[in-house]
């Protein structure tokens, strides 16, 4: 089976298309140049927008050669009695599927099959997809991988704000900032275009970086730039708790804002008063007078932000630590003032619109609420259903996958656009239970570790040949337009699953054209909280070549809404609450034993299966590589560039040592990137924060001991 060639296609269409990079949420600017006869069927540029100024980063600029992987999937794949996985047409393969999963939910109900979506979907497949799952297998057990990233900032800033919209206003807004603290974000290797962003509070002094390692982001405050907090893994709370309790002690929040715009003063200045700044100081190592310091000035600015990434929210207390970072926003007049405010860095290229259309087990579009009936009817009303047959509230996803083949769970999953045996926490607890399914169908470009599992695997669409909507950090909808013809073999996801609903005569419609799917959308979410009722795909690209944004809530006849809670905030009050929260204790090291961090590198993509595709990208960073400081190092009997054993109660992984001052003595530093016996998550958590289900990625103990290679 030879891929079909991309470059040979006779249809592919000769003319620019002007779409966002494939990969995170900082969704730059590209311009794609098909390039007829050249290896790569076309070519990048960054292109000028207000969150990328014309910039990408390494993966932005080698986004191409994905198109071009030898290892493309050309052909539905079927695993044969002998075990192997072999092509099928497409016919056999979605048979197969509608058939097994229809005698699967005979025996065992429609909640024995499971989908498991992603927050790299469009829009419009997002949406599809939740569609698919409560009217074509009127099943409940849908959940999504933002489960793994945004959750905790999501919950925290819905019981906050009443409404989640990772930055409230557009990222451009922080080029004046005088002081913008960053708790647990390495935009510098993340999202290499947003630092142009932190430049004027650089020149001010005020990037203030809160990592226990010194991170590429953190390195920005040298030579007076700003200030790098380097807190023991896991204390972020204890830390804003003492914060908070200096800024009230202190009077230093604005009293007036608290009064009008809030509620729960009283609680909140009761649940802080035992944390003085000493003993937030014995918790996280950071120095008292630092941490009052640190109040002074994030008060005394005159234009302050707060922002929080997945360093503090992955973490069993997520919700309470992202909630902490709002509480202290709000005593100091943050949110809805101009020129200050408080945002959470969503991850994934579309995380944002990947939570808003129905992908997560508790949601309608539109933001809606699952369990809410005038929600349910009024989406019933659009899909053309009884509201009845739409199934309740699901299981989050790392309850989903551990269900898989369980007494009552899941007996099949659809997978879409997550590459779960690599990227979950107590990634052999995942990996055993997707071996106890009965059908496990994953749809991807390419065979993935978790796709090398699959009874089924459908060959999808990639970016550059499917048109949609994406929607970016600042919950502005942007447009994904096709760059090339797709190759023969691989279908949409629009086709699968319009296909699949054909298979099991659902009701609804299943349109194949995203610009349809997109109009269908809109309607859901009128009157919802991401209300996109106002745009279309033809509205989009008007506003694009107008240079104006579309920022949700954007109702017909409005002109969006860029910056939210200027007079008041989402809950039917119109306040903000500050919520009292209590610092937890996180799992930490005994004898011997070093805190383990996890998080990324620049070159790689989370599971690494679409960058570790990428020559340049690979070549740069081929191996797991543990960081550890020297003092660590010495006292270990290990050099830089030794094999080094990882191991805790769930497992073990053996990565090579990089020797780096960079990071505390106590800590060991892994990227999650790598698959198989070097996959991070063989050593994570899976314990859970209650209210968001946001696994503790962040916060694991490990042993460490040198290899003896003979
Ligand atoms: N190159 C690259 N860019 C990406 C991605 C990628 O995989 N690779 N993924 C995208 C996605 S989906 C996401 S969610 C974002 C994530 O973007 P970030 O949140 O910036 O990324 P992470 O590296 O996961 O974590 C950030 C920092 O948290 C620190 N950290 C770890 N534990 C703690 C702690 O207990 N407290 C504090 N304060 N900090 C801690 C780590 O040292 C790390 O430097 O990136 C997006 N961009
Ligand atoms: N230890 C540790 N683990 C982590 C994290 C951490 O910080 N530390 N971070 C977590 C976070 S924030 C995240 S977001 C997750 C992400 O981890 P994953 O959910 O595994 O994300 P990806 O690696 O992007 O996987 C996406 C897969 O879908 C494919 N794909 C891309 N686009 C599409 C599409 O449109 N359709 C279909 N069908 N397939 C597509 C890609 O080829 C790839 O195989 O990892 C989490 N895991
Ligand atoms: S920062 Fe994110 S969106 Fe921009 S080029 Fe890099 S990966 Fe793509
Ligand atoms: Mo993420």
């Amino acid at each position: 089976m030879t891929p079909a060639s991309l470059t040979d296609a006779p249809s592919a269409p000769a003319q620019t298309a002007a779409t966002h990079c494939p990969y995170c949420a900082l969704q730059c600017a590209m311009t794609l140049t098909p390039t007829p006869g050249e290896r790569l069927p076309v070519s990048v540029e960054g292109r000028e927008f207000p969150t990328n100024r014309g910039g990408l980063c390494r993966k932005g600029w080698s986004s191409n050669e994905l198109l071009a992987a030898p290892d493309r999937l050309t052909s539905p794949l079927v695993r044969g009695a002998d075990g192997e996985l072999h092509p099928a047409t497409w016919d056999e393969a979605l048979d197969l599927i509608a058939e097994r999963l229809r005698a699967i939910q005979r025996e065992s109900g429609a909640d024995a099959v499971g989908i498991f979506g992603g927050g790299g979907l469009t829009n419009e497949k997002a949406y599809q997809l939740g569609k698919f799952a409560r009217i074509a297998l009127r099943t409940s057990r849908i959940d999504y991988n933002g489960r793994f990233c945004m959750s905790s900032a999501a919950a925290a800033a819905n019981r906050a704000f009443g409404v989640d919209r990772g930055l409230p206003f557009p990222l451009t807004d922080l080029d004046t900032a005088e002081t913008i603290l960053m708790l647990g974000s390495n935009v510098g290797d993340t999202m290499p275009p947003f630092v142009s962003h932190l430049q004027g509070a650089r020149a001010r002094g005020g990037l203030i970086v809160v990592d226990p390692r010194r991170s590429t982001t953190a390195r920005l405050t040298a030579d007076g730039a700003g200030q790098h907090v380097q807190p023991v893994p896991g204390s972020d709370l204890a830390l804003l708790l003492g914060l908070i309790h200096v800024v009230i002690a202190e009077g230093l929040f604005d009293a007036d804002y608290v009064n009008r715009r809030t509620r729960g003063f009283e609680a909140l200045r009761r649940s802080v008063s035992m944390w003085w700044p000493e003993r937030a100081e014995q918790v996280t190592g950071v120095p008292a007078a630092a941490i009052q310091s640190l109040a002074r000035r994030l008060a005394e600015s005159g234009s302050t932000y707060i922002l929080t990434g997945r360093g503090v929210e992955q973490h069993a207390d997520g919700t309470d630590t992202a909630t902490a970072a709002i509480n202290l926003a709000l005593l100091l007049g943050l949110p809805g003032t101009p020129g200050s405010g408080y945002g959470t860095l969503t991850g994934q290229g579309n995380g944002q619109g990947g939570r808003e259309h129905g992908q997560k087990s508790d949601q309608l579009p539109g933001y809606r609420k699952i369990d809410d009936p005038a929600a349910r009817e009024y989406v019933a009303a659009v899909w053309g259903v009884d509201p009845a047959i739409i199934p309740g509230p699901g299981i989050p996803a790392v309850q989903l996958l551990q269900s898989c083949g369980r007494p009552g769970g899941v007996r099949a999953l659809l997978v879409h656009g997550s590459n779960v045996v690599v990227s979950s926490p107590n990634v052999q607890s995942v990996r055993d239970a997707l071996a106890r399914l009965d059908l496990l169908v994953v749809s991807d470009f390419f065979l993935s570790e978790t796709a090398r599992l699959a009874h089924v695997v459908l060959p999808v669409l990639q970016w550059a040949e499917e048109d949609g909507t994406m929607t970016n950090l600042e919950g502005r909808v942007l447009r994904r337009r096709r760059a090339l013809e797709p190759p023969a073999g691989p279908r949409s996801e629009l086709w699968i699953m319009a296909e699949l609903a054909r298979r099991f005569d659902a009701p609804g419609t299943w349109d194949l054209d995203p610009s349809l799917v997109f109009d269908e959308l809109a309607r859901a979410s009128a009157g919802g909280l991401a209300d996109y009722s106002g745009l279309s795909h033809a509205t989009l690209d008007a506003l694009e070549a107008e240079g104006v944004g579309a920022h949700w809530p954007y109702p017909p006849g409005g002109i969006g809404t860029p910056r939210l809670f200027a007079d008041r905030f989402a809950h039917a009050d119109g306040r903000a609450r500050l919520v009292a929260v209590r610092s937890y204790s996180p799992e930490t090291p005994h004898g011997g034993e070093l805190s383990l961090i996890t998080g990324r590198l620049l070159e790689h993509y989370q599971s690494g299966a679409q960058t570790r595709r990428v020559p340049e990208l690979n070549d740069a960073r081929p191996e797991l590589v543990a960081q550890l400081h020297p003092a660590t190092a010495r006292d270990r009997g290990v050099a830089d560039g030794d094999l080094v054993r990882l191991e805790n109660r769930r497992g073990a992984v053996e990565a090579r040592v990089g020797v780096s001052s960079d990071i505390r003595p106590d800590t060991v530093f892994l990227p999650f990137h790598f698959p198989d016996g070097a996959s991070a998550n063989l050593l994570t958590s899976d314990r859970l924060d209650p209210i968001s289900s946001m696994p503790e990625f962040k916060n694991a103990v490990v042993t460490l001991t040198r290899v003896v290679t003979a």
